[in-house]
């Protein structure tokens, strides 16, 4: 984090534009929210840009309403920082590149290949790049309980509430000096998970009822067609979590859910217990991730994806 700590320390750099991924999730907001405030108290102008609408599960963090949702070409930055993601492409349609800007910085916990930052801090034991700008913060000796707040979520949802393979003694260290510093753990549980639009429920009935394994009950898919949908475009907040349900299944290794963001194209998410499903992601799907986490998107038509995906993830397990 030197090299950050330096660039933020340059009295040359004062506007900063804050990106992460489309399809917002907890660590995505988490972190650019607390970064934002980090940058707001060491005196800067902040920018914070998501082309998506940011689910609502979040809006009690500080910061909620500052998103930008589109930028203008008359938009000037010194300074990029591009958190939880290692794909330019997917940072939204908006960004111009590296060279609109003096300095980019890249912060993440992918193990995806493409790095396009100056400054590019990757930490693949990181449970979340929450837990990585924790040490950020400590370090300049800038946090309080907004920033606290923001952070702890990142590491909560990445980690899925502490259960996730990627949840190490650092997570829980960070995780105890997040409380010391104001995030309170069961407000913070209210807020995100018991805090749901009924709609979501309605739509999980629905996906969940699309439910099948393969022969060897290894592998698990669930769909949802856009004729099931009232929200497409909301499709990506409200299904959030959804591929963790075939997981949880006994005896299956990978769960996958498909779902059509326009006619005939679909999004994908993968979870594991054993296998690598980032590097089927990238082989199949187009996509990337972490070994038990990891996303694509395909292009086709539903009935006949349904076998070949099934027949890619059979194919594809690997027995540890
Ligand atoms: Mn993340």
């Amino acid at each position: 984090m030197d090299g950050v700590i330096k660039v933020f320390k340059n009295l040359e750099y004062n506007n900063y534009l804050i990106v992460s991924h489309i399809s917002p999730d907890g660590d995505n907001v988490g972190s650019t929210l607390a970064l934002r405030k980090i940058l707001l108290k060491m005196g800067k102008n902040v920018t914070i840009y998501n082309p998506d609408p940011i689910p609502e599960m979040f809006s009690f963090l500080d910061g909620y309403d500052s998103y930008r949702h589109e930028l203008n070409d008359s938009d000037s930055f010194d300074v990029a920082v591009v958190l939880d993601n290692s794909e330019e492409r997917r940072i939204g349609p908006h960004w111009r590149g590296v060279s609109a800007f003096s300095c980019t910085i890249q912060i993440d916990h992918h193990t995806s290949v493409p790095r396009f930052g100056d400054v590019v801090v990757i930490d693949e034991e990181a449970s979340a790049v929450g837990e990585m700008l924790y040490f950020l913060a400590e370090k300049l000796n800038i946090i309080d309980k907004d920033i606290a707040e923001a952070l702890y979520v990142s590491i909560l949802t990445d980690t899925g509430s502490f259960r996730f393979s990627n949840t190490t003694p650092k997570t829980f260290y960070v995780a105890s000096k997040l409380i010391e510093a104001g995030a309170t753990p069961w407000k913070i549980n209210v807020e995100i998970y018991e805090n749901m639009p009924e709609e979501k429920i309605y739509l999980l009935q629905k996906v969940l009822s699309t439910l099948q394994l393969n022969n060897e009950k290894n592998v698990a898919l669930m769909t949802l067609p856009l004729s099931m949908q009232t929200d497409p475009s909301n499709g990506s907040n409200l299904t959030e979590g959804f591929v963790n349900y075939g997981r949880s299944i006994k005896g299956v290794d990978i769960s996958c859910f498909l779902r059509e963001v326009e006619k005939d194209f679909f999004s994908v998410s993968l979870r594991s217990k054993d296998s690598d499903v980032s590097k089927i992601a990238r082989e199949f799907f187009n996509g990337g991730g972490h070994i038990h986490a990891a996303g694509g998107r395909i292009a086709g038509n539903l009935n006949e994806l349904i076998p070949y995906v099934l027949g890619i993830l059979t194919n594809n397990i690997q027995n540890c």
